[in-house]
């Protein structure tokens, strides 16, 4: 994109007020429009112009980013203006999953908008600075015309044409990241049965769960080889501490909501003769 492609921003949500803000530190002239009014004058002191209405913002932008809530919302606020955007390039970095991100790939088609999905990896006091990367796919070439401009929000990466892509991986580190911090708040409720303080905890879990992440890329590899066989640690021997870690916690008046379901995988892989096999070999179990 160059210096200076006009960009307009619909949605100034957290992450919306945070994208637009970065367009304007990197002089790009940007319009932004919001559902309910009050939202951008913080952004209009920034030099950003306010748009009165939707079809307003999609006119003044070569380049449409949408930054909603969800899938349903992209649709309200754009079907309106589907003929207005059409030869614009649009940006939508609403988390959507796969199949919905392809379904507006279809519809951008159908209106002659060029459609580029995005999933951002951060949160928005991130955008701009080191951390922060968001995953595109769908159009190469919106992708191409924008790049230096989709650098002033993070990191950005390619995944290919398939709209869904970026989704696909977005939803696939969420889902690392929500179980994570579940059980941490599982481990936090243990803790704190204990009359242990949790703010301690948390620093000693943060150091824990980095250097346990550091065996994620050897994991990969044993699933991409297939073969499952080990001679340390097989499912037989976890299933030990998952019994112990369900009993600890029953005996703490802590849910099972978290740790249940892990014992329910690791049980039900012995039970089909796979107590000698490798952790790892839950990949199988789960697809
Ligand atoms: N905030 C974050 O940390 C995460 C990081 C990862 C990516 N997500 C996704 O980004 C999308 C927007 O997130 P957000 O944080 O800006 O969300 P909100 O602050 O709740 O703002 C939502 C905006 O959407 C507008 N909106 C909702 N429904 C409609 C509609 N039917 N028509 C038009 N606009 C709509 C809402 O407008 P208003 O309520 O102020 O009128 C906000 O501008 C999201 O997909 C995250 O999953 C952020």
């Amino acid at each position: 994109m160059a210096e200076q492609t006009t960009v307009t921003v619909l949605g100034l949500g957290a992450m919306g007020r945070a994208l637009a803000a970065g367009l304007l530190r990197g002089g790009h002239p940007t319009t932004v429009w919001n559902r309910t009014e009050g939202k951008d004058a913080d952004l209009v002191a920034a030099g950003a112009t306010s748009a009165p209405s939707i079809g307003d913002a999609v006119r003044a932008g070569d380049v449409i980013v949408s930054v909603l809530l969800d899938h349903a919302s992209v649709h309200a606020a754009l079907d309106p203006v589907a003929e207005q955007l059409r030869g614009r390039q649009l940006i939508n970095l609403t988390s959507t999953a796969p199949e919905d991100a392809r379904e507006l790939a279809r519809w951008a088609a159908a209106h002659g908008i060029g459609y580029l999905d995005g999933g951002i990896m951060a949160v928005p006091h991130m955008i701009g600075r080191p951390g922060s990367s968001i995953l595109y796919s769908g159009s190469r070439t919106v992708f191409d015309a924008n790049r230096d401009t989709l650098e002033l929000f993070g990191t950005a990466e390619y995944f290919g044409d398939d709209a869904g892509l970026a989704s696909v991986y977005d939803f696939a580190l969420l889902a690392g990241m929500y179980t994570m911090f579940t059980g941490f708040l599982h481990g936090a409720a243990m803790v704190a049965a204990a009359g242990q303080s949790v703010a301690a905890f948390s620093h000693r879990a943060a150091g824990w769960l980095g250097a346990m992440t550091q065996s994620l890329p050897e994991f990969g590899r044993v699933i991409e080889s297939g073969d499952y066989t080990t001679d340390t640690q097989h499912l037989a021997f976890q299933k030990a501490a998952l019994d112990a870690i369900v009993r600890a916690s029953r005996d703490a008046g802590v849910a099972l909501d978290v740790v249940a379901p892990i014992k329910n995988l690791i049980d039900r892989q012995i039970a089909d003769g796979h107590a000698a096999l490798a952790f790892e070999r839950t990949f199988e179990e789960l697809r």
